[in-house]
C-alpha cells in the first residue's frame, strides 16, 4: 500500500503518470477477479460484500484520501476516480460500499483537527473498518438546510436528537458524520455543525436495511439519534460551520459519483455498443484535477455528476435495448446496469439539484 499522489501537471495535460496507470491497473485487476465473480450473487441476495472490502482494503483500493501521516494513501481526487471507475465497472453496489467510506471521511479530511484524524481516519487504516455519511433525513434531502436533527450544548458535551435516512454503510459503520442544526435563527452558512459519533454511542437505532431497486449489495438505512451524547472534542471545525464542511465534502465526492457512473456506462458499453462515455470521463478528470490543484471545482463536481449519471442510464438503457428480450432477463448483466444507474441521478444531490448549482455558476459567471 505505497502509492504517492501524482504530481500535478504543468499546462494541459490528459497523459497518466506511471503511477496512476498502475493504480488504475491494480483496480481493474481486482475488479475483473474479485468483484465480478461474485457480483450478481450480492445483487440477488443483497448480502453485504464484507469480505471483498476486506481484500480491496488490503491493497489499499479502500479510504484512498487519508494522509499518509494516518497511515493512509493520500490520494488525490483524480487518482481515486481511476480507482472508482474500475471499481463501479464490476459492481456499483459493492463501489458504493467502499466509496461510502470516502463520503464519510471526507468532512475530517477537509476540517478534521489533528487529534480526530489521528483518531478516527488513523483506525481507517489500521483494520478494514466502515463509516457513514448521515446528512438526509425523511424530510429533508434535497433541501439539506430544511433538516431538523438537533445539537444542544449541555457542558462539555452535545446532545444530539433526530432521526436520518438513506444512510449509506450505517447497519456495518464505525463511525458516523451526523450533520445537526445548532443554531435555530443563524443563516444556513452558520446554523449547523458536523460531529463525528461513535456506532456504539448509546441512543443510536439502526433501522433495517432498505431494498432498493438497484446496488443491492449496498447497505442503506434510517439511523435514529435520541439524546445522543457527543463530546466536544468530536465537533468538526467549530460551532456552526457544519453546513459547509458537508457541501465542501461534495466537492471531492461528487466527480467519484462521475467516475462510478463512468464505470457503469463503460461495461454498458462493453457488454453492448460504444456511446458518448468520453465526454463523460473528460468532465470527471477535469472536476477532479482542479480540486487536486486546489482551484474551486464545484461547479465542474456537479457538471460531471450529472453528465456522467445521464451517460450511465442512457448507455444501460440502450445496452438493454440492443439485447432485446434477453436484455429484460437476469441470465444477462445488462438489466442489472440498468438498475443499478438509476441511483447516479438521485444520491449526493439529485440530477436537478445539480443543475441548480450548475445555473446558479452560470448566473455567477454573467454579473461578474
Ligand atoms: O442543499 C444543497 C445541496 O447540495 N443539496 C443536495 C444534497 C445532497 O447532495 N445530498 C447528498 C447526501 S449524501 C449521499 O447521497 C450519499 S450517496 C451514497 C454514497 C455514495 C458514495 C460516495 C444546495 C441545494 C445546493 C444548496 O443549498 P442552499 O440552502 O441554497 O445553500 P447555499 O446558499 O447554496 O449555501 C449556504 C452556504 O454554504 C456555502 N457553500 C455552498 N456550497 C459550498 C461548497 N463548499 C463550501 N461552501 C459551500 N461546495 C455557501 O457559500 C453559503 O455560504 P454563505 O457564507 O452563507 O454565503
Ligand atoms: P427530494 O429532495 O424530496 O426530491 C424529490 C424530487 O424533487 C427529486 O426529483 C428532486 O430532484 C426534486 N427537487 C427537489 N428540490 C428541487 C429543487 N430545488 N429544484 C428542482 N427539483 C427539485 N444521504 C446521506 O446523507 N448519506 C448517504 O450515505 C446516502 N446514501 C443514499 C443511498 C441511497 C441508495 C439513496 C436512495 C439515497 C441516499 N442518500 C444518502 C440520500 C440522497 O442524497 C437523497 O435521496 C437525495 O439527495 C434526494 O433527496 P430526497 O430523497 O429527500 O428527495
Amino acid at each position: 500500500r505505497a502509492f504517492s499522489s501524482a504530481p500535478s501537471s504543468e499546462g494541459l495535460s490528459f497523459a497518466l503518470s506511471d503511477e496512476q496507470k498502475s493504480i488504475q491497473d491494480l483496480a481493474r485487476k481486482f475488479a475483473k477477479e474479485e468483484i465480478i465473480p461474485v457480483a450478481a450473487e450480492h445483487d440477488r441476495t443483497g448480502a453485504y460484500p464484507t469480505e471483498v472490502i476486506k481484500k480491496a482494503w488490503e491493497l489499499g483500493l479502500v479510504n484512498t484520501h487519508i494522509e499518509s501521516k494516518y497511515g493512509g494513501n493520500e490520494l488525490g481526487v483524480l487518482d481515486s476516480a481511476l480507482i472508482t471507475e474500475e471499481l463501479a465497472f464490476g459492481c456499483t453496489g459493492i463501489q458504493t460500499a467502499i466509496e461510502a467510506n470516502n463520503l464519510a471521511e471526507a468532512p475530517l479530511v477537509v476540517a478534521g483537527s489533528d487529534a480526530q484524524k489521528q483518531k478516527y481516519l488513523g483506525r481507517m487504516t489500521e483494520s478494514p473498518l466502515m463509516a457513514s455519511y448521515a446528512v438526509t433525513e425523511p424530510g429533508s434531502g434535497s433541501d439539506v438546510a430544511g433538516l431538523r436533527t438537533t445539537a444542544v450544548k449541555k457542558g462539555d458535551d452535545w446532545v444530539i436528537n433526530g432521526q436520518k435516512m438513506w444512510i449509506t454503510n450505517s447497519g456495518h459503520a464505525n463511525w458516523f458524520f451526523v450533520l445537526a442544526r445548532t443554531d435555530m435563527d443563524a443563516s444556513t452558512g452558520k446554523a449547523f455543525s458536523g460531529f463525528i459519533v461513535d456506532a456504539d454511542t448509546p441512543g443510536i437505532q439502526l433501522g433495517r436495511k432498505e431494498i432498493n431497486m438497484g446496488q443491492r449489495a449496498s447497505d442503506t438505512r434510517g439511523v435514529t439519534f435520541e439524546d445522543v451524547v457527543v463530546s466536544n472534542d468530536n465537533l468538526l471545525g467549530g460551532p456552526g460551520q457544519g453546513f459547509k464542511i458537508a457541501m465542501n465534502a461534495f466537492d471531492v465526492t461528487r466527480p467519484l459519483i462521475g467516475a462510478a457512473a463512468v464505470g457503469l456506462a463503460r461495461r454498458a458499453m462493453e457488454e453492448a455498443t460504444q456511446i458518448g462515455i468520453e465526454s463523460a470521463r473528460m468532465m470527471v478528470y477535469r472536476s477532479a484535477w482542479l480540486r487536486d490543484n486546489n482551484i474551486q471545482n464545484t461547479w465542474h463536481a456537479s457538471i460531471a455528476k450529472s453528465l456522467a449519471s445521464d451517460v450511465a442510464n442512457k448507455s444501460a438503457a440502450d445496452a438493454v435495448q440492443i439485447f432485446g428480450g434477453n436484455g429484460f432477463n437476469t441470465e444477462y448483466p445488462v438489466e442489472k446496469l440498468m438498475r443499478d444507474a438509476k441511483i447516479f441521478q438521485i444520491y449526493e444531490g439529485t440530477s436537478q439539484i445539480q443543475r441548480l448549482i450548475i445555473s446558479r455558476g452560470l448566473a455567477n459567471m454573467a454579473k461578474s
